[in-house]
């Protein structure tokens, strides 16, 4: 390969739909402060995907900073070690102590049988990540957090577009956190956005995201800057319009990828129910730490760079001590390597990388 392939590009509409979209913005003046565009993506996300309301917000990890704030949490919060450090490095920054329970082996979510041990007077929330955009075991989590009168905030920062029995998966959990990142399925450049089902709840996290204004433009709440502008906005608007496409073009890559190499004996891949996906990243889980580094390095030959997501398992990181031993977790992170996967990806370059990954011994 002369260009290098790396793990992920932007999925972006024609320019000329965004600056389509831009024009309008020109010609109001308004570029930020909840405007317009904006206001029309939370509406136009809100029917795309069925949920009640949508929060549109400068980033997925703001969703999550202001879900725990918007909650009053405090102490501890129940969380997977196996996500991007963005999740953790949250729940501590506002003041609260990440408890890592660990993942099961073939969802790589949190492990719902093991919640109940690491509940204990401090603890919150219990806050799962849908990996990969897998739905956690939704009903069994709730259920935990029903006996244990705990809130429960799903890190949705992959799921968006997918569906978990019968409806949008960020309907579970009292508030859902996504990130419409340059490298998601879905984005906004940076963004991201909280959805909930709660009114009084939603009202809040409108005003927490702006300075702590209400809708009088009255100081109610201590409040920060995590708006959206309107150029932001305007992407997403664009983009939106061709989801469905990205989206089924991904999944057949996916599909590619599943024919190739899902019968390989020392490969397995994640474990989903059929349709509760939406095919934004490309991992696989191989048998040994040493076979990934020899494929990492067979693709390395070839120019192209696949990622790492995530290792290390965040219960091993010296930030969130005391660290505790989760044997499930540490072995998938250092197991798992995500693939390239991304709309202008072509059949021939997934050949290779199966190629590459077929051969190694
Ligand atoms: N919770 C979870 C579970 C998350 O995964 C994340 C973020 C969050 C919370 C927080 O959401 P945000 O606050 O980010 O909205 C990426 C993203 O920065 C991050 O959003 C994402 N998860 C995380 C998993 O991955 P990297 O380290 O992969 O970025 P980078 O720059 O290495 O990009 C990967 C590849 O993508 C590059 O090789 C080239 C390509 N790329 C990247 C960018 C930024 C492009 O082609 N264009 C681009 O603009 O972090």
């Amino acid at each position: 390969m002369n260009e290098p392939i790396y793990v992920t590009q932007p999925s972006l509409a024609p320019l000329t739909e965004f600056s389509a979209l831009l024009e309008e913005a020109w010609a109001s003046g308004i570029l930020t402060h909840n405007g317009p565009l904006m206001q029309r993506l939370e509406r136009d996300l809100c029917g795309y995907m069925g949920v009640p309301d949508m929060i549109c917000l400068a980033n997925g990890t703001c969703a999550l900073q202001l879900a725990i704030r918007a909650l009053d949490l405090t102490g501890e919060i129940i969380t997977t070690p196996f996500s991007f450090i963005a999740t953790a490095n949250i729940i501590a920054w506002e003041r609260c102590r990440p408890v890592f329970v660990d993942i099961d082996p073939n969802t790589w979510n949190l492990d719902p049988t093991r919640i109940v041990e690491a509940i204990t007077p401090l603890t919150t929330a219990i806050l799962p990540v849908h990996v990969f955009s897998a739905p956690c075991d939704v009903l069994a989590i709730q259920e935990i957090a029903n006996h244990h009168r705990l809130k429960v905030i799903y890190d949705a920062a992959h799921a968006m577009a997918v569906t978990c029995r019968g409806q949008s998966v960020l309907n579970y959990g009292d508030i859902s956190c996504v990130s419409f990142h340059a490298t998601k399925l879905f984005n906004t450049a940076e963004g991201g956005g909280c959805v909930t089902g709660e009114r009084a709840l939603a009202a809040r996290l409108r005003r927490l995201r702006f300075f702590g204004f209400d809708e009088h433009k009255d100081v109610t709440d201590i409040g920060m800057n995590a708006k959206m502008t309107e150029v932001h906005a305007a992407l997403g608007l664009a983009n939106l319009r061709h989801l469905d496409s990205v989206r089924a073009n991904r999944r057949r890559k996916y599909g590619l990828y599943s024919d190739r190499l899902g019968e390989l004996a020392y490969l397995k891949l994640q474990q989903f129910d059929s349709g509760e996906y939406n095919y934004s990243y490309m991992p696989v889980l191989f048998d040994s730490e040493m076979r990934l580094l020899k494929a990492v390095k067979a693709l390395a030959g070839r120019n192209i760079v696949p990622r790492r997501y995530f290792c290390p398992s965040l219960n091993t990181l010296q930030q969130f001590a005391p660290i505790m031993h989760l044997p499930v977790a540490e072995k998938v992170a250092k197991c798992i390597l995500c693939l390239p996967l991304y709309d202008s990806l072509s059949e021939k370059e997934i050949d290779i990388v199966c190629e590459c990954i077929s051969g190694i011994e």
